[in-house]
């Protein structure tokens, strides 16, 4: 039997996928906004409910450019619990991270803690809807208007997640997308930026072009960040069973939800005010109530070729890159480092019959019964 992963790409029957590749091969347009890219960018923005989409070859140089569009300089308020992919976007923009403390019910960057973190310096804040639960998007936006910052959402993980005024995605400047296999809706690798308007859209898909404006005039060190035909194509395909997707893992999360609300310890992370969940991770918290260490539980789980994964440890702010800047300090970070040593992302994809939650259940109640005897 294989190894039950943490994730696994949701694939559509291959012969969907063939007619559209053999348009492809027929038009011999590869790459560089050809017809498979547009068309996947008009049934994003219809499906998503957003007014502007610009497809991009991954997440991360996704967030790069919208760092770049946003023209953010100085410090950038960002969350130490996450992928170290946005991190990484504003250091390559040659801008400072400013570690702030997450909330301890979402684990999102906690407002006030935004607010203290913020600096004459400070030019935009970069909050993580992490797992895809939605942030304080008020909080937030009431911090950035008084104080004149930019919000750019790293949305890597809140594909389709709306709240009650519409889609999470049209919350702040700019929100980035990730399509990268381990997402829940993906085109292999791929990404992308959702702005408000058109003027935003066309320079974004200037700078995701080398900063090209037209045949001789290029404006701006842009990267290139485009999104081929071929998995647009795939994109197009996966479309039509997203919403298949998302039902069944709405699924598995209510069976986790239901199977581990009696097991002392262990917390499942509750959703953040969204009024549809994408369920892309499932993230338990193992507390101090739980005989065994979260990383005990994790090599249990991993000694039946059960593969969850501690995302997000180490925090961000633990790396190299980022340990020595002040707000890196872990007393600066209470929560976020008390949480990336309790959390654990169990296994949650369409490959996983009622019976894989089961036994993942199984080992976790174990592991509180075998120290409850001890
Ligand atoms: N912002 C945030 C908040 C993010 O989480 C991410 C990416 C980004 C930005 C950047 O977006 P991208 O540039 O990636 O589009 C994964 C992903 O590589 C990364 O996309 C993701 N976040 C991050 C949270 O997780 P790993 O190193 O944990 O992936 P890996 O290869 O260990 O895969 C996990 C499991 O998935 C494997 O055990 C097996 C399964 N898997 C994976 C792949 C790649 C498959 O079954 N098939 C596959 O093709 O980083």
């Amino acid at each position: 039997m294989p190894p039950l992963t943490v994730t696994q790409p949701h694939l559509p029957p291959l012969e969907e996928f063939i007619p559209y590749l053999e348009a492809i091969w027929d038009r011999r347009v590869l790459t560089n906004g050809g017809p498979m890219h547009q068309q996947l960018e008009a049934a994003l923005c219809a499906y998503l409910g957003v007014p502007h989409i610009s497809l991009f070859a991954n997440g991360t140089a996704a967030l790069l450019t919208a760092v770049q569009a946003l023209e953010l300089s100085g410090e950038v308020i960002t969350t130490p619990f996450s992928f170290v992919a946005g991190a990484h976007a504003l250091l390559w923009n040659g801008l400072t991270p400013v570690f702030a403390d997450i909330d301890p019910e979402t684990l999102n960057l906690d407002p006030a803690r935004i607010e203290a973190a913020v600096t004459e310096r400070t030019t935009g804040i970069m909050p993580v809807h992490c797992y895809g639960n939605p942030c304080d998007l008020a909080a937030i936006e009431r911090i950035a208007r008084a104080r004149g910052l930019r919000v750019l959402y790293d949305a890597a993980h809140a594909f389709g997640v709306t709240v009650p005024d519409g889609s999470v995605l049209t919350a702040g400047d700019l929100s980035v997308l990730s399509f990268h296999a381990t997402k829940v809706f993906n085109t292999f690798e791929g990404g992308a930026i959702v702005s408000h308007d058109a003027a935003t859209k066309q320079r974004i898909d200037q700078l995701k072009n080398f900063g090209i404006v037209d045949e001789t005039t290029v404006d701006a060190a842009g990267l290139n960040g485009k999104m081929s035909e071929v998995n647009a194509a795939f994109g197009l395909v996966q479309l039509q069973h997203i919403d298949a997707a998302i039902a069944r893992r709405a699924q598995i999360d209510a069976h986790y939800r239901a199977l581990l609300a009696e097991v002392p310890g262990i917390t499942c992370v509750p959703p953040s005010g969204q009024t549809r969940s994408n369920h892309s991770y499932f993230p338990i918290l193992v507390g101090s109530e739980y005989p065994v260490s979260r990383n005990a539980l994790y090599t249990a789980l991993k000694g039946q070729d059960i593969l969850s994964r501690r995302y997000f440890h180490p925090l961000i702010s633990h790396f190299p890159m980022y340990r020595a800047l002040p707000s890196a300090a872990p007393r600066n970070l209470p929560v976020a480092t008390r949480v990336a040593e309790q959390v654990l992302c169990l296994p949650i994809h369409t490959g996983m019959c009622d019976a894989d939650v089961e036994r993942v259940v199984t080992i976790v109640r174990e592991g509180a019964a075998c120290a409850a005897h001890s």
